[in-house]
């Protein structure tokens, strides 16, 4: 009970309990032990209402800290450091909880639209107000713990409260090392008895920056600016080494991400994203074939086409642990100016977490991913030089398992502020190859939310 931001009033007993701001109020300390964070409205005509109005206005004569006021049909307590007070619905009437909490310039206000109208006939409503920053809200899912975020390597897999903005950044980076034709890796010397030149390791690193807006606590907007940098190790069938390297802005991704359920501690939204063309896909770079050749397709940053992102996300919670999964698909519209389309993407996660404390959580995590080869062709590509200008050389399957650790501020000035990295291991790949074989994949991310 402790972890939560409560309010209580009855008429008879006022209590406000912060555990950082320590706000604490009571008007009559005969009933101090009522069930705390439980708001009590005895009413049962206009005059009770007139009653409680006036037992609302004579809040501001007492000591509620770190200050207060009272107009109208609102309460306000100033300087409040929560971002996440929300009342927990159980058994409340939805008039009661609609318009409040709201927060304008870090006050929390309460509205209590009833307050204004003629018509109180109910005999007596409990308002529970709790903040979401903390654990073990009855009812709600709470993003505010450490486990409230997914391991930093899932993208979209929370949404904010009405008016939050967050920004993020990631730092990706994944290695390929050597080349897989099925469930086999095959040697550079295998892959050159049948082309001129092997792949034989690759480093692509990512800085995404995101960005996200929740319209309503119904809706959050995210976006994705990716910025890619790729270098890739090559070796002759003379026993020639050369390396390419390309670097761009990739394609941005926007995705609406809408809440369908939230009730048990549990929470599901679809993810309707969208991925405009913005990255490159005329990467050059010099090779024995010559200078400024184009690059085959994994060097390139882009897709070339937009692409749909749909995709669901569940959530759970209990206690000290958290669970969820988040399905995702890529599907290429139409074929990029080069002639061809990247394949199709699949991507199923589940993953569990638990959380050690108010601040560190960790968590496991599968992922499957399922994408398939390029359709049509680079004419500027010759497919029988090297695997990677191949189109019918890019599908595969893999299932990575990932090891996460998120870091949480709870609270002071950098609350809600996260250090989160997961390192993701392959655990089966089966690929159409020969195709270079990615062996782990580290994400570091920083997010911060306002
Ligand atoms: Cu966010």
């Amino acid at each position: 009970m402790n972890n939560y931001y409560s309010l209580l009033f009855g008429g008879i007993t006022v209590f406000i309990f912060n555990l950082s701001d320590v706000v604490y109020a009571e008007t009559n300390s005969a009933n101090e032990h009522q069930t705390m964070s439980t708001v009590q409205q005895q009413k049962r005509n206009n005059q009770n209402q007139h009653q409680l109005k006036s037992k609302l206005s004579n809040l501001s004569n007492q000591q509620i800290q770190p200050s207060h006021s009272i107009s109208a049909n609102r309460l306000i307590v100033n300087s409040y450091s929560s971002k996440h007070l929300q009342p927990i619905n159980n058994n409340i009437p939805t008039e009661y909880i609609t318009q409040f909490p709201d927060f304008e310039d870090q006050k929390f206000i309460a509205t209590f639209p009833s307050l204004s109208d003629n018509d109180i006939s109910s005999n007596t409503t409990n308002l529970i107000i709790a903040d979401g920053d903390h654990q073990n809200i009855p009812g709600k899912w709470s993003a505010g713990r450490p486990d409230g975020h997914a391991p930093i390597g899932v993208m979209g897999d929370h949404s904010h409260k009405k008016g939050e903005f967050m920004f993020s950044y990631r730092y990706m980076l994944m290695e390929m090392n050597g080349n897989r034709s099925g469930t086999n890796s095959i040697s550079d010397a295998e892959v050159l008895q049948d082309f001129m030149v092997t792949p034989a390791k690759m480093t692509m690193q990512m800085h995404m920056f995101g960005g996200m807006y929740a319209v309503d606590d119904n809706l959050t907007l995210m976006a994705m600016v990716p910025y890619v940098v790729k270098e890739m190790d090559h070796i002759t069938r003379s026993g020639a080494s050369f390396t390419t390297t390309s670097e761009g802005f990739g394609d941005i991704s926007t995705t609406a991400l809408y809440k369908i359920l939230d009730q048990n501690q549990q929470s599901i939204h679809l993810n309707l994203g969208v991925s405009f063309p913005i990255g490159s896909i005329n990467e050059r770079d010099n090779t024995p074939a010559g200078a400024n050749q184009i690059l085959p397709y994994p060097m390139q940053i882009g897709s070339g086409t937009f692409d749909l992102l749909p995709g669901i996300t569940y959530l759970g919670q209990s206690g000290e642990n958290s669970w969820g999964s988040q399905l995702l698909a890529t599907v290429r519209l139409g074929e990029n100016d080069n002639s061809y389309k990247l394949g199709d993407q699949l991507q199923l996660s589940a993953w569990v977490a638990r959380n050690w404390n108010n601040w560190l959580a960790n968590s496991i995590r599968l992922k499957g991913r399922t994408w398939g080869n390029i359709n049509g062709a680079d004419s500027r590509l010759n497919p029988a030089m090297i695997p990677t200008a191949d189109p019918n050389l890019r599908g595969g399957t893999q299932l990575d398992l990932g090891i996460g650790l998120n870091l949480y501020v709870p609270e002071g000035d950098l609350k809600g502020s996260r250090l989160a990295l997961e390192f993701e291991l392959p655990l089966y790949r089966s690929l159409n190859g020969p195709q270079l074989e990615s062996d782990w994949l580290l994400t570091i991310g920083l997010q911060t939310s306002f």
